[in-house]
């Protein structure tokens, strides 16, 4: 079917991917900077289907953020925060079981860089939730945090990883990442891993097996050319490793950070989710996070190049601290009526993206 775009621009681009050939930094700056949203949506929700057809995914999962104590002091985080500070939390061990059931097929663990705690006291996390809810695969630890390990126990990132999948870990999210951009890192996270470590805590990681997520947080001081480089970056790595399953755009909550008065557009979010699906042809997976964008945007951005829906979560702390709009959780028959009104199928899935009936064999 040929798409009549009213950008001229997008014609040369929808060329190219019909051809299957990759789009380049350029392509990726027009298709941004296009007023077409239609036409470059269109052009995602195509190549999405070949992949996936109608199908849209989910997980029945839940967030344990063991605490918000943090080393660090990001200026777009209003999650971490200080020891005798009032919001200041270590969930318990009972508290983190009180958060867990057996119905859960995934728990996504990540929190804040607590400066007392050993690695050993954060695999201990994870051996809590292996030893009583061992169906449950787990998620777990960005890359930020085993780099983290890694300089407190002076041991290499391999070898961190080693350990957490011995735990249990069976995937890695992909928090962190930010952007790649060395300008905007010396702005807003001067003291957190950049580019170079991200990258080579995910290669270490698909060395040993482990599969992980890739994110990026967009809608604060970023530039378009600085977005285009970062899903470049990604797609360089994945063309090395292979062992990413999903890349998923993060809609930067301001919450009182000052550092914008409002979080992006919904035209923003959907053409960031279009973008991302033609520029990051080898990532199988691109995820809508309802958390950030919302519901309705969400629900459209099903139409614009997304596959998935990430899952129910039931207690999203993170993007609530800065005061997300969305709910904090929400229920495995209400994301499949979401995904159902976008015209999808829905099909739910296990941490590692596998069909459940596939899982189960
Ligand atoms: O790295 C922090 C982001 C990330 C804000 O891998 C914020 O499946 C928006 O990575 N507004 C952690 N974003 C969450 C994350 C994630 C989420 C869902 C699924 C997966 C996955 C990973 O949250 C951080 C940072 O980029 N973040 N503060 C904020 N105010």
């Amino acid at each position: 079917m040929t798409t009549h775009f009213t950008d001229p621009s997008l014609d040369h681009i929808s060329n190219k991917v019909q051809a299957g050939e990759r789009l380049s930094f350029d392509d990726g700056l027009t298709l941004y900077n296009s007023p077409d949203l239609l036409g470059v949506g269109s052009m995602a929700d195509g190549v999405k289907r070949l992949r996936h057809g109608d199908r849209v995914t989910f997980v029945v999962n839940r967030q344990i953020n063991p605490t918000n104590l943090c080393v660090l002091s990001c200026k777009f985080c209003e999650f971490a925060s200080k020891e005798g500070r009032p919001d200041a939390y270590v969930l318990s061990e009972k508290d983190m079981l009180d958060r867990l059931s057996p119905d859960l097929r995934e728990v996504h663990i990540v929190g804040g860089l607590h400066a007392k705690w050993s690695f050993d006291d954060y695999l201990n996390v994870v051996r809590i939730v292996k030893k009583n809810f061992p169906s449950i695969q787990i998620k777990a630890y960005t890359a930020v945090e085993v780099d983290f390990f890694a300089r407190r126990e002076k041991l290499s990132y391999a070898d961190v990883l080693r350990r957490m999948k011995e735990e249990g870990v069976v995937c890695l999210p992909g928090g962190g990442a930010e952007i790649f951009s060395e300008r905007v890192r010396k702005e807003l996270f001067p003291f957190k891993i950049g580019w170079s470590a991200w990258a080579d805590v995910h290669r270490q990681a698909h060395k040993l097996g482990l599969r992980s997520n890739a994110t990026m947080l967009y809608g604060h001081i970023e530039t378009l050319e600085e977005r285009v480089d970062h899903l470049l970056k990604l797609r360089g790595l994945q063309d090395e490793t292979k062992g990413f399953l999903s890349f998923i755009p993060l809609a930067f909550q301001p919450g009182n950070t000052g550092i914008v008065q409002r979080p992006a557009s919904a035209v923003d979010d959907l053409k960031t989710i279009a973008v991302s699906r033609l520029m990051l042809d080898n990532f199988d997976h691109i995820k809508s996070y309802w958390v950030t964008v919302g519901e309705e945007t969400c629900a459209m951005a099903l139409r614009f190049g997304a596959d998935d829906l990430d899952g129910t979560i039931l207690e999203e702390r993170v993007m609530h601290a800065a005061k997300a709009g969305s709910p904090v959780g929400m229920a495995k028959e209400r994301l499949s009526r979401l995904i159902r009104e976008a015209g999808g199928v829905p099909v739910e899935r296990d941490a590692l993206h596998r069909d459940l009936e596939t899982a189960a064999a």
